[in-house]
């Protein structure tokens, strides 16, 4: 286990408890770093069926140079009228590419059997709306060359304002296994700033943006990390979080963890 500033870094997952989740989220700790999470061969393989199967798709609004495949629950936010497209497609999806890896095991699925064993009370995928339709559980992101993620936060409390669930969830971690690291730019800046309402994030927002904030208005970020290929990292995806600009496409595997309390099962969705 290596301590710098405040990402550590850890050889496995099962290192992960109570402790670390409840630094990640007080903001004791920005980040958690598993190096070799995943194998050479998985992120090819996981790579070359994720541009398979991807269909053009971007994200609507002003991060349309990023290519996704998987529905994630933001967009449905922005499109209501998606909500059955997400249920219907959130299984069949991750079957999809699960078949497209022809037995190579997706770094989504290493993620929920890890955090399973490792917490506590277990990890469960999530159930936002009816407790028989499970979250999709894996978005996974191509950003293309010239494309970025702008500085934000997610919130599915503010996405989800009449989910009981949603709106029970502590904090929300991003996982996020980079398969494809860009050749220059595609750093995860990472800030403490955590806006304290949805009042306070839209004063911030940047003009002209669906959802970055201001970084005139929020200062550098506190921790800059360069991924490297394989590597599983972990932060708190309600504090500030940005990726600049790549020279060359970059791609991930992702998903959010839902943390409830320490009494309480993780969930996993997207
Ligand atoms: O790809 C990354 O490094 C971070 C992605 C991101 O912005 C997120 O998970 O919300």
């Amino acid at each position: 286990m290596t301590h710098t500033n405040k990402v550590l870094t850890l050889k496995q997952p099962s290192q992960i408890n109570q402790h670390l989740i409840g630094a990640l989220h007080t903001g004791a700790l920005h980040a958690i770093r598993i190096p070799n999470y995943c194998s050479e061969f998985q992120c090819a393989t996981v790579t070359a069926a994720i541009e398979l199967l991807y269909d053009g798709q971007t994200y609507s609004g002003s991060a349309a140079n990023v290519g996704t495949f998987g529905l994630s629950l933001y967009e449905v936010s922005k499109n209501p009228d998606r909500i059955h497209d997400y249920y219907r497609l959130a299984l069949c999806e991750q079957e999809l590419l699960r078949q497209y890896c022809n037995g190579v095991t997706l770094p989504i699925d290493q993620i929920r059997i890890d955090l399973d064993e490792a917490w506590q009370h277990g990890l469960k995928i999530e159930r936002f709306h009816d407790h028989r339709a499970p979250a999709n559980c894996g978005l996974n992101r191509i950003v293309l060359p010239g494309g970025f993620l702008g500085l934000h936060v997610d919130r599915t409390d503010w996405d989800l304002p009449d989910n009981d669930r949603a709106q029970a969830m502590c904090t929300q971690f991003g996982a996020n296994v980079y398969l494809e690291t860009a050749q220059q730019g595609g750093e995860l800046e990472l800030w403490q700033f955590m806006p304290a309402t949805q009042a306070e994030h839209d004063a911030l927002m940047m003009p002209g943006s669906d959802y970055q904030l201001d970084r005139k208005l929020i200062g550098e970020p506190d921790t800059v990390i360069t991924p490297q290929r394989g590597e599983l990292i972990i932060f708190n995806a309600r504090r500030g979080h940005a990726v600049p600009t790549v020279n060359s496409k970059r791609v991930t595997a992702s998903c959010f963890i839902g943390y409830y309390g320490d009494d309480h099962a993780l969930s996993a969705y997207s």
